[in-house]
């Protein structure tokens, strides 16, 4: 129930009592940015808190609130939760599968054990809770052409087995005391205006940048390396339609999505339609024995059938939304 105007910290005039205070964490990476804006035009810019470890650019402290949060600090987000009347919690901090492997005790607390902080206050405060899962949460043991929702999970990634630990944790305390936990499995996400940081499936960003700078592009990964992509407009409807989806429709408390699924000389081929000149070399590293266990098509049939999912972009759609809002940027 709404408080009276006198107790409340901000100006009820832009706090909306009867929609969600949302607060994302790590909202300084990929999906952050984006997410706040689509959720601030759908709830209001008041009722979406950004948060992060770092000092916010203007443009993000000028587009609504951002908070300092620590999510390894149980007590500064509690005080958080608290203070600002959260209602969901969209938890982003996380080390991606590449930067992982190289920092193994790092990803391990920011990963679970910062998991646990938020779960743990999930079940206090009653919040909803979105945990974002990947591909990266499957390995050379599942089935790689179509990946089903239900399969065997033993993925060899330290990021891997921290998201198979955030599924079945959440699953846990989704059963054993309610908490509304949801979870999506993302495929590699592309973004113009943000860029992912360490993960295995960058390279896909990286090009686009490439092809429009130096005109040069060495890629990490082997010609024929097949991964899951979405772009990132995808992703975000994606998990703001799940979210406000009625529990009752749920079979499932995490679900892969898919949208394209495309190997590194496919999409030079599809860039080389914008950018003709664009030289290619091949150079596979540590992030190719990440990449060659994961799936390279998901079976989302689950989401489509329980909550309606369905993508809008697909390769071709892909590059050239990619190419209009990044060739202004470049001249
Ligand atoms: C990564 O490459 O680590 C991420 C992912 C697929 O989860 N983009």
């Amino acid at each position: 129930a709404a408080e009276p105007e006198s107790d409340r910290d901000e100006p009820v005039s832009e706090i909306n009592p009867d929609v969600p205070r949302i607060l994302i964490t790590g909202s300084l990476g990929q999906l952050g940015t984006g997410l706040a804006k689509v959720l601030r035009g759908k709830y209001g810019k008041q009722q979406i808190i950004m948060s992060d470890i770092m000092k916010a650019p203007r443009h993000i402290l000028e587009s609504g609130p951002y908070l300092y949060a620590d999510i390894l600090d149980f007590k500064n987000l509690q005080e958080i939760i608290v203070n600002e009347r959260v209602d969901w919690l969209i938890h982003f901090s996380a080390l991606l599968s590449a930067v992982g492997e190289v920092n193994i005790p790092l990803a391990m607390r920011v990963n679970i054990e910062g998991l646990h902080n938020v779960l743990e206050l999930s079940k206090q405060y009653q919040l909803k809770l979105f945990v974002p899962s990947t591909i990266g949460a499957f390995g050379p043991d599942s089935p790689r052409n179509p990946t089903p929702d239900l399969t065997i999970q033993r993925p060899r990634t330290i990021y891997g087995v921290s998201k198979v630990h955030a599924e079945l944790m959440g699953e846990y305390y989704n059963h054993r005391f309610g908490v509304d936990f949801r979870s999506l499995r993302f495929p590699g996400i592309i973004s113009a205006d943000t860029n992912p940081g360490g993960g295995t499936t960058d390279y896909a960003v990286q090009i686009f940048h490439d092809a429009l700078t130096t005109g040069k592009h060495e890629c990490y990964l082997k010609p024929d390396c097949r991964l899951p992509m979405m772009y990132i407009d995808d992703c975000l409807r994606a998990l703001s339609e799940y979210m406000e989806s009625p529990q009752e429709l749920l079979r499932y408390r995490t679900y892969n999505v898919h949208a394209m699924s495309f190997s590194p000389e496919e999409l030079v081929e599809e860039v080389r339609k914008h950018v003709p000149h664009l030289e290619v070399t091949y150079k596979p590293d540590g992030r190719q024995n990440i990449a060659e266990a994961w799936p390279q098509v998901f079976d989302d049939s689950g989401a489509r059938r329980d909550w309606n999912w369905e993508h809008r972009y697909n390769l071709s759609h892909l590059c050239e939304i990619m190419f209009n809002y990044l060739k202004p940027k470049y001249g």
